[in-house]
């Protein structure tokens, strides 16, 4: 009986002695028992990595412990559940983050001390967990962090990639891609659930049978792999609540083997293993295009079959009746990437749990939600041969989800075929394909843009059409960024700053009390400790650009930093035209005029896809040019230009707050939000950008007298594009700015060398070529317009630091905190559910 119970339950407890301890001597105990026990090293001697993974374990200890309360809670509660499902993380490192949540920072520190290391190291030996390409991939990992810390009910879903994106080296100015295998050394902060398995199925055919008396598909699959849940605890700060990412690794059924064994082929029985290993072996590096590849279409039903066969069996332990489904469970698409969820899902309810097609579809209307995350046109496809090959009931599902769907609008706008074909789930043509935001949107409650301006093209341009039939749908959903991350794991001279002057920590819970920064904006001790904490970041990036290049840069300079996938979008080659052409002034200057110049460092970093050509050239610019100047002893500190390889989280939370200022000069209208101009912001940096993404909502919030803002508007760009068009026609001389004009020359006439390779390049952005169609030419005055009121404003240090603290004042609004309360209350309807203490 009860009485029993209890009385095992306090036997229990006094053999744990409670739960873990959180004093530094416990911490300490724990660190040495993980030394010996786990890493298997003397306590006598082990070196730094070894104290990390023997931190990192004590750490995951109560990670465990407070995984198991939240989830114990949420089971007896049995809230509405989000449930997350994203290809892509961003973790970065975790040792950090994880500490400042649980609170323990000071002890674990002290408890290192103590055994003669320091924390600040011991956290520099982990690796990232680079399961994701930029920022998309980076955006859920803060969303996972605010809805640790706001105490949702939710979880997270994703694929563990054995290779990350890959690490970016070079050689000679080139970039070159290494494999990331990241679990090499192992990986702490995951938990193996090789209990927590399913089945995927791939390939076969779709057979009719009947059943009490009535037809019924059935789908009899080739092969068979499985899926291996392994779990990342994701502990919010101020709070007990610890959530779930769990992502998944394929590993061969021991189904499959059985059949190989059965016809006696040993041999290709074990290749074959390989082969379904393979499904999540690699991340697809290319940021924001995936086409039309079998092994991407693989690896996102892979990712959805197991996902929704572990979420439909939890709603299934708790619940009988699937008209309870919208009321208990919420599934969010990050992008297109796992929208064959909604095919999936129609196939558990119509063809196991044998739902009436219209009851299915009924629920899975009101259980999706969608992002997306893009400015183009074009988005994702699939194409029917493969799904007809791979998921041959998953499409004829889809065809059907298409006849009702153009039926019903048939009914609603008449038999306007143009139209029908262009809100069609499936495209036609020359290579049929299904139209996975089509798809997405149809299905959806509501669809989410990531900036105001974003959500405004989608309901002018892409999904005008949709638009136009379901208003309602269409949400505006401006990204955040988690202040924990930014601020507190990444800037702690800035955190201490931010708490002394506030009076209070709660603005790492509560990010728009930053605005009280406000109440001492003309303070003079408060400048004085705002510079110095900007000028130890600086040190600390100095040595860093030092060890990496070689480089010593001046910390009077101002460090101007462009660090982000390289994209013709975002438009690196104007930054690297804007360097050069300061490098020719510089050149052309006497000494005196020399004397008021501010120096420069100019940072640039970032990936690009391995196969986009044009981005790996922009990258050996930038190294070209930098040789040029770097190597120039007539310029010396006056200008440095540095290339920081392999950019990612970690690199990323070294350079951001050693920033001055920072660059965001994609073309307006082509970044759906961007979240780098966010994590600057909140570090006091100041903005160089144009009017895109949710730099539009940063202007209107600190004003634009506090940031440096050029180029043309939305609106401008079209008629640009347009009037340089017809600039084509021969004999019509174009109007290229003769800066513009002399620096292009000078790439292309080989100054910096390699002439040849550069051509291509340059002819993006010439008149008759590429066509500039992301606007250099027009927009370089503008852009060193306003590079030069930079220069100014860096002048008047007093007049610099009250903008760099309205900015992290401002930034309160762009909290991933606030986005993530405002997906929960007005899209995914859920509450938070807090674990008591
Ligand atoms: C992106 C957008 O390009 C970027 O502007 C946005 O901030 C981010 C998160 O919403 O999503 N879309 C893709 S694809 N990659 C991105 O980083």
């Amino acid at each position: 009986g009860l009485g029993e119970h209890r009385a095992k339950a306090e036997r229990m407890f006094s053999l744990m002695d409670g739960f873990l301890k959180n004093d530094p001597i416990s911490l300490q105990k724990d660190i040495l028992h993980h030394v010996e026990y786990t890493v298997a090293r003397s306590r006598f001697s082990f070196d730094d990595f070894e104290a990390y993974q023997a931190l990192a374990h004590t750490v995951r200890d109560r990670l465990i412990e407070r995984w198991h309360d939240t989830h114990i809670y949420f089971k007896r509660t049995k809230p509405k559940r989000l449930y997350f499902l994203s290809l892509e993380f961003l973790m970065g490192r975790s040792l950090s983050n994880s500490v400042i949540n649980l609170g323990i920072e000071d002890q674990c520190a002290e408890a290192l001390n103590q055994l003669g290391f320091e924390f600040e190291v011991v956290a520099e030996q982990e690796g990232d967990a680079a399961l994701g390409n930029g920022g998309l991939a980076r955006l859920s990992a803060c969303q996972m962090d605010s809805l640790a810390t706001l105490d949702y009910p939710a979880w997270g879903y994703g694929l563990r990639y054995e290779y990350g994106l890959f690490r970016q080296i070079i050689v000679d100015g080139f970039q070159h891609e290494k494999p990331d295998y990241w679990l090499n050394f192992g990986n702490p902060w995951e938990i193996e659930r090789i209990h927590v398995t399913y089945e995927v199925k791939f390939y076969g055919t779709v057979e009719e049978v009947e059943m009490n008396g009535e037809k019924q598909k059935v789908w009899i699959p080739g092969e068979t792999v499985e899926a291996v849940a392994y779990d990342n605890p994701i502990p919010g700060y101020g709070t007990r609540n610890t959530i779930n990412l769990r992502l998944w690794a394929a590993k061969p059924s021991s189904k499959f083997d059985l059949e190989a064994y059965n016809t006696g082929d040993y041999i290709n029985s074990v290749v074959n293993r390989q082969n379904a290993e393979t499904i999540s072996n690699v991340l697809y590096p290319d940021d924001r295009s995936h086409q039309g590849k079998e092994l991407r279409l693989k690896q996102q039903y892979f990712f959805v079959s197991a996902s929704l066969q572990d979420i439909m069996r939890r709603f299934k332990e708790e619940h009988t009746n699937f008209d309870e489904l919208p009321e208990k469970v919420a599934l969010h698409l990050n992008d297109t990437h796992p929208s064959l969820s909604i095919a999936e899902v129609m196939r558990m309810l119509v063809d196991e749990e044998h739902l009436g097609w219209h009851k299915a579809w009924d629920i899975v209307c009101k259980i999706f939600s969608f992002t997306t995350h893009t400015m183009v046109t074009d988005g994702e496809k699939i194409p029917v041969e493969l799904l007809e090959n791979l998921l041959p009931r998953h499409l004829e599902i889809l065809y059907e989800i298409n006849f009702n769907f153009l039926e019903e609008m048939k009914k609603r706008i008449g038999l306007d075929y143009s139209r029908l074909a262009l809100l069609s789930i499936v495209e036609e043509g020359a290579m049929k394909s299904i139209r996975m935001a089509n798809l997405a949107i149809v299905c959806s409650h509501t669809v989410n843009g990531v900036s105001k301006l974003h959500l405004e093209k989608l309901k002018t341009k892409t999904f005008k059409d949709f638009y136009g039939l379901y208003p309602e749908k269409f949400q505006c959903k401006t990204n955040g960024v988690s202040q924990r991350r930014w601020i507190v794991v990444s800037n702690p001279g800035l955190r201490d700053l931010i708490s002394k002057w506030l009076g209070t920590e709660a603005w790492i819970r509560d990010a728009d009390l930053l605005s009280g920064l406000r109440d001492h904006l003309d303070n003079a001790d408060f400048h004085l400790e705002w510079k110095m904490v900007k000028k130890v970041n600086k040190m600390r990036l100095a040595e860093y650009i030092e060890a990496m290049s070689g480089v010593k840069v001046s910390l009077d300079a101002m460090f101007d930093v462009q660090v982000k996938r390289i994209h013709e979008y975002k438009r690196q080659l104007l930054n690297i035209f804007g360097i050069i052409h300061r490098y020719n002034c510089l050149k052309n200057m006497d000494k005196d005029s020399r004397r008021k110049v501010v120096p420069r460092v100019c940072i640039i970093g970032g990936k690009a896809a391995p196969g986009y050509e044009i981005a790996k050239k922009i990258i050996k610019l930038c190294h070209a040019v930098a040789e040029k100047i770097n190597n120039d002893t007539d310029i010396g500190d006056l200008l440095k230009v540095v290339f920081i390889p392999d950019y990612n989280v970690s690199v990323a939370e070294l350079v951001i707050p050693g920033a001055d200022l920072s660059q965001h000069l994609s073309t307006a209208g082509n970044e759906a939000s961007g979240t780098g101009n966010m994590k600057f912001l909140m570090n006091g940096c100041l903005l160089l950008a144009t009017a895109d993404g949710s730099t539009v909502e940063i202007i209107e919030e600190i004003g634009e007298d506090n940031l440096f803002v050029f180029g043309a508007k939305v609106h401008e760009v079209e008629k640009r594009r347009q009037k340089r068009l017809s600039n084509l026609a021969p004999l019509q001389p174009a109007k290229v700015p003769l800066h513009f004009a002399r620096v292009l020359r000078m790439v292309r006439d080989g100054y910096f060398g390699h002439n040849d390779y550069f051509k291509s390049l340059c002819e993006t952005v010439e008149f008759g070529f590429g066509n500039d169609y992301y606007l250099l030419t027009s927009d370089f005055g503008s852009y060193l317009e306003a590079q030069a009121a930079a220069d100014k404003a860096f002048v008047n240090q007093d007049k610099w630091t009250r903008m760099s603290i309205l900015s992290v004042a401002g930034s309160g609004r762009f909290s991933s905190d606030r986005t993530i309360q405002d997906y929960a209350e007005s899209t995914w309807k859920i509450s938070p559910c807090r674990c008591p203490l």
